[in-house]
């Protein structure tokens, strides 16, 4: 089992807004889970949003999924994450150089940082990426997530790029949150334990997609793996019951967690 600092200290730990929310909403809610809404349009994200936001954390968005998009779309969101007290992901992965990711984050079809308090982004455009966003976000008080790892098989995001990553963190603390990540407790680089750690490809079942995607259990992810946050997609929106597989989802992410203070 990895020890580790409760939410409500690690809120003291950051500079970024975003991460202290995080840490204290998480603290103050008791849930751990970030559901991957990534239902087939903007209409039925609305709907699932509004039955599952008492058990989650975070909302992680797709945005592009979505083909009935539309400019009240970031509003309607913003009001159920006020009603349900959630924060919202868009799922973004910026990959380009830092004048066209200022362009994609602030302006285009989806307008994302006028909407979403938590993007992420691909380091391997190297740290201009990182500057670009941050002329965006920060003065919105959005933060970032970096891709330091991937649950995917055959990932590329692994040994001196995840130590990369860890080092491009720690040089902008007031705007990176955190990470994308699969098994944080084997970092040997130190990180800032401000650091929010989000991990995907996360199952009751464990297996896998037959299209790369790897499962690991919520009691694994949080225990051994050494991460904060769950995030679960089909294991939730895919269920007979969304609402109760949410609810089973966050009892098993927040009890690994208190079983691992
Ligand atoms: O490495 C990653 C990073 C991400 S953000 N692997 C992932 O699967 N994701 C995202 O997590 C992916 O885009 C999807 O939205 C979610 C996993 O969904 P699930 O249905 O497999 O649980």
């Amino acid at each position: 089992v990895f020890k580790r600092d409760s939410y409500e200290h690690r809120a003291t730990l950051t500079e970024n807004k975003c991460a202290k929310d995080l840490w204290n909403l998480m603290a103050r809610k008791k849930t751990n889970l970030c559901v991957a809404a990534d239902v087939g349009t903007a209409k039925e994200l609305i709907v699932l949003a509004d039955k599952i936001g008492p058990e989650i954390c975070i909302l992680k968005t797709h945005c592009d999924l979505y083909p009935d998009f539309d400019d009240a779309f970031g509003a309607t969101l913003l009001e159920l994450a006020a009603k349900h007290d959630f924060m919202i992901f868009e799922d973004r992965k910026f990959a380009d150089i830092g004048n066209t990711v200022v362009g994609q984050y602030s302006s285009g079809v989806h307008k994302i940082a006028d909407w979403s308090h938590i993007t992420n982004a691909h380091i391997v455009p190297g740290a201009g990426i990182i500057d670009g966003l941050k002329q965006v976000g920060l003065p919105k008080g959005r933060g970032l997530l970096l891709l330091a790892e991937m649950s995917s098989a055959g990932t590329m995001a692994k040994g001196q790029y995840t130590e990369d990553a860890i080092a491009m963190a720690a040089k902008h603390p007031d705007f990176v949150m955190g990470f994308i990540s699969t098994r944080p407790s084997a970092w040997k680089g130190a990180w800032s334990r401000g650091l929010v750690q989000m991990t995907p490809g996360v199952q009751l079942g464990g297996g896998g997609d037959g299209l790369g995607q790897q499962y690991n259990t919520p009691d694994r992810v949080i225990k051994e793996c050494g991460s904060d946050v769950i995030i679960v997609g089909r294991g939730i929106y895919k269920a007979a019951d969304p609402v109760a597989s949410a609810a089973e989802y966050r009892k098993a992410g927040w009890d690994a967690y208190v079983s691992a203070l």
